[in-house]
């Protein structure tokens, strides 16, 4: 059901917002700091239990935060791996 607040916000926002979220910048989500965003980013008051929804929805390898970079796929918000602008353009 929570999924569709992620949905509704899209991935491409997310992925801008991820930044702004991340207030320590250790490339990941803390549920605090999902919390705290929500909050100032989104105007979304959240309880904790919806917020844990969300979190582990897109917590793809369970360890309690969303990272944006690091996970095997490129990432827990889908976002297709070439961050870096890396495009695949070999042989
Ligand atoms: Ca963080
Ligand atoms: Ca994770």
């Amino acid at each position: 059901m929570l999924a569709e607040t992620a949905h509704m916000v899209g991935l491409k926002e997310l992925r801008c917002a991820f930044k702004q979220f991340d207030c320590d910048g250790d490339g990941k989500i803390t549920l605090d700091e999902l919390k705290e965003g929500m909050k100032t980013l989104l105007g979304e008051k959240l309880k904790k239990g919806e917020l844990e929804e969300i979190l582990s929805d897109i917590d793809l390898n369970k360890d309690g935060n969303i990272d944006f970079d690091g996970e095997p796929g490129a990432g827990e918000l889908g976002l297709g791996g070439s961050v870096g602008g890396e495009s695949s353009g070999k042989v």
